[in-house]
């Protein structure tokens, strides 16, 4: 071995890590060695694609209502935990999924928070939540949205209990470490605004004739969106053979002052799909969380089959690419962080 081999001063190797050794006092690091880890070609999302059956969440949300109240837990949620990310309360990278109980009788008291969110409901009927003073009745289909920082609370003076998706832009909110929260000392916060009173207001064609395209810029005015009025609509485009050879015939859920996404961070669909759709493959850099609404079907991501029916929740990671076989007349719902995206002009598509 000649000596500048296994003289530290002519190893290369030594001497670069003595190096490293020697910055990273300083807290410092060559970012030469990281750099194709942390500049990727492609995203490459950490989380994995995965299904949550409805049958097995219900019996086990179900149980949870004989351990905990609502008093104690503040809210009754079972966290859908991404595999790939366990103990982070994350579905993706940048949302929050879980599922809330509330059984007859019950109340979850008024609070509100930063971090902004979207209830999807599965299963019951007879709850509310109430947002900024309106107080939205929730039935299967429908969803609230809870926009950051707006007051809100639910109760269920109903017979059954009742259960829904919540999804939040929590981790995005934690990872910009800007979360607030407050509690209020009522219960129940004061409804002075009668059920479909916001979407009466914004969304009928007419508009307060006053300023509120700014108060209304980062997020809709309606409280609830109703499967009632949206199924129609996705059906209408169905019928027309107005369907994407991708996302079936899919409407967007709108602000009405401006026509954006229902919030800043989060924006949501609803698809209808004909018998016997054989969707083609699709990927884009948004997180994507589905509930199957009517029917059954199966979605092919990258080289797994994820077989879902109704009120199963399916995960699709960024740039995974899927694609949905739909064997009768099927209604997806869907949930994903694409509105940040596009504010940041990060948002790509591709096949
Ligand atoms: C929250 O405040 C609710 O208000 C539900 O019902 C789920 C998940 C994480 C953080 C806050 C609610 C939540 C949550």
């Amino acid at each position: 071995m000649s000596v500048a081999a296994i003289d530290p001063k002519h190893n290369v190797q030594t001497v670069r890590q003595n190096f490293y050794d020697k910055i990273s006092k300083q807290d410092m690091a060559p970012l030469w060695e990281v750099l194709r880890n942390v500049v990727t070609k492609e995203p490459k999302s950490k989380a994995s694609p995965k299904v949550w059956k409805y049958d097995e969440i219900k019996k086990s949300i179900l149980e949870a209502g004989e351990l905990i109240t609502p008093e104690e837990a503040e809210r009754r949620v079972l966290v859908l935990e991404n595999p790939s990310l366990r103990g982070q309360s994350r579905v993706t990278n940048t949302l929050f999924a879980g599922v809330q109980l509330i059984m007859p009788g019950e109340v979850a008291d008024a609070h509100k928070h930063v971090s902004s969110a979207i209830r999807f409901v599965l299963d019951g009927e007879g709850a509310y939540t109430a947002v900024e003073g309106e107080k939205a009745n929730m039935s299967r289909g429908d969803f609230i949205l809870t926009p950051n920082w707006a007051p809100h609370d639910h109760g269920n003076p109903g017979k059954e209990p009742v259960l829904w998706l919540d999804v939040l832009d929590m981790p995005t909110i934690n990872h910009f470490e800007t979360s607030f929260m407050e509690h209020y000392d009522e219960k129940a916060q004061n409804t002075n605004r009668q059920d479909g009173d916001s979407l009466d207001r914004y969304g009928s064609g007419v508009l307060p004739d006053g300023q509120i395209v700014e108060t209304y810029a980062k997020r809709s005015p309606v409280i609830n969106y109703t499967y009632a009025r949206t199924r129609p609509i996705a059906e209408r485009l169905m019928k027309a053979g107005d369907i994407d050879p991708r996302h079936g015939a899919r409407v967007r859920y709108s602000n009405p002052v401006n026509g954006g996404h229902v919030m800043a961070t989060m924006g949501a669909y609803l698809a209808m799909f004909p018998k016997g759709f054989k969707g083609e493959d699709y990927r884009s850099t948004e997180g994507m969380i589905f509930v199957c609404v009517e029917g059954h079907g199966s979605t092919k991501v990258e080289d797994k089959v994820l077989e879902w029916g109704p009120n199963d929740v399916f995960v699709i990671p960024p740039w995974k690419r899927y694609a949905h076989t739909c064997p009768e007349e099927t209604v997806l719902f869907s949930i994903s962080d694409r509105p940040m995206q596009e504010a940041l002009g990060i948002w790509r598509e591709g096949k």
